[in-house]
């Protein structure tokens, strides 16, 4: 244990007398978890609502837009009890944040949280920056849900039916039904005084992690089915996207399981699932087995970038956790000042070379280390993955896997490129019936090998083309 923690740990005490005095001394409490919220943050944050309602204490509980729950936690006594992020208090006089490690997770609420008189953190992530006024932060906690059944002690009030069935999913979820490093004797201890209250433990454990409905099953196995496994990188990705979504019906939060799915491939040590969210933007699913500790880079790096470059519609959010420890780390940044690591999903305009998206890039974010996986030509337009910081490690994954090329086709110009962007040096009519073209590139389907012929331009006139 460090000397830090060991701080940390020591002021637990009087940051949860501090919190106890807040809120009893409130007229209402303010309570809110992180954005996309998981059982942990969800449950920690509805069983304090519940305590404090049956004790007479006013409260409202929200969380950012959207404000969607996925169908899995419909056993969580209170959703119907939230409020909506728009109709949070502004300027709360006691504000409380679950299981949020940085402000930025508080997305809408995060204004709420600097006007608040009060803002209590309550958490248990290592990264957390402690930016509350008082901040019972348990690094050494299996969930949040830990060091919120301290705090309903200090507040001297009765755990009550609801608030366990919150705290006991909570618990179940953080610490993946009693399997990861992070469950303890202290994690068995409050799971047993929780379960005394009528906690439907069967009904619990198959909502929240085995129950779907068939239409996820049915996109599980599209997706599985495009997985890919890079033996000799012990690495195993694969990615939904909207329109995997939309067909199948199924929606974001549903597929917030799918990670786990893909871990359990035993040639890889670490997985990855790309969710394409419906705002266009990227969220990434990181876990890691054995060496790679994905949760300490995560740490250590502290941040990915959520801003959205100049150019650019799209961003990617990346969330990295360990199952060892069920423990995850956002990886987004503190402030603007901190969002170098990313990967961002450029749509690159015709005119752009990628050396140029890779130094307007490198501009915007003040980061010197940017690369792009693949190459478009200036006259090409789409999607142009490009890495920031240490995320362009990942790229090398990620150029190798199929691409989908769509060209328009002229015929009867010869230009002095080679490509559309030339000058015009021939021109003929070309009165081409569809037969006449369907029978010429007939020859073209399948896999075909070429040596690459330089353009004047581009330089860099390669094909290969497959159908
Ligand atoms: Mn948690």
């Amino acid at each position: 244990m460090t000397g830090w923690s060991e701080l940390r740990d020591n002021g637990l005490d009087t940051e949860l007398d501090r919190a106890a005095d807040a809120i009893g001394g409130a007229r209402e409490v303010a309570l809110a978890c992180h954005v996309n919220p998981d059982g942990d943050a969800l449950g920690s944050m509805l069983a304090l609502h519940h305590v404090l309602r049956a004790a007479g204490i006013r409260s409202v509980a929200s969380f950012s837009e959207p404000f969607v729950t996925g169908p899995h936690y419909r056993l969580l006594p209170g959703l119907d009890l939230l409020t909506r992020p728009s109709d949070f208090p502004a300027e709360p006089e006691v504000m409380v944040a679950f299981d949020v490690s940085s402000l930025q997770r508080l997305g809408d609420l995060a204004g709420s949280a600097k006007a608040a008189g009060e803002l209590v953190i309550i958490d248990h992530h290592l990264s957390n920056d402690a930016f509350g006024s008082i901040n019972i932060i348990e690094p050494d906690a299996a969930a949040s849900a830990v060091p919120v059944r301290r705090l309903i002690g200090r507040l001297g009030l009765p755990l009550n039916r609801d608030a366990a069935v919150c705290l006991y999913a909570a618990l179940i979820c953080d610490t993946g039904r009693f399997q990861y490093s992070t469950t303890t004797p202290a994690v068995f201890e409050l799971a047993r005084e929780l379960v005394a209250f009528d906690v439907p433990v069967a009904e619990l454990s198959r909502t929240l992690f085995e129950e779907h409905r068939f239409a996820y099953l049915r996109l599980l196995s599209e997706v599985l089915g495009r997985a890919e496994l890079y033996s000799a990188d012990r690495f195993v990705w694969t990615v939904v996207t909207q329109d995997d979504l939309q067909r199948h019906d199924v929606s974001l939060e549903e597929v917030e399981g799918l990670i786990d799915v893909v871990r359990g491939t035993q040639e890889a040590e670490v997985a990855c699932v790309l969710k394409e969210a419906p705002d266009g933007t990227w969220r990434v699913s990181l876990r890691s087995l054995g060496e790679i500790d994905v949760r300490r880079v995560a740490e250590s790096e502290g941040a990915a970038g959520t801003a959205t470059p100049p150019g650019s519609r799209r961003t990617i959010r990346s969330t990295w956790s360990s199952p060892a420890s069920g423990h995850s780390s956002d990886l987004r940044g503190r402030g603007a000042a901190v969002t170098s690591d990313g990967l961002v999903v450029v749509d690159k305009p015709a005119g752009m070379t990628s050396h140029d998206v890779v130094a307007r890039l490198r501009r915007a974010y003040g980061q010197r280390r940017v690369g792009h996986a693949g190459t478009l030509d200036p006259d090409a337009t789409g999607v142009l993955l490009v890495g920031l910081g240490r995320l362009t490690r990942l790229l090398r994954y990620l150029q190798d896997t199929t691409k989908t090329y769509r060209g328009v086709v002229v015929f009867g110009i010869a230009t002095d490129t080679l490509d559309a962007s030339g000058a015009v040096l021939e021109q003929h009519p070309m009165p081409l019936t569809e037969e006449q073209v369907r029978g010429a590139t007939r020859r073209f389907v399948g896999s075909i090998h070429q040596v690459p012929r330089w353009s004047r331009r581009s330089r860099s006139v390669a094909a290969v083309c497959t159908r």
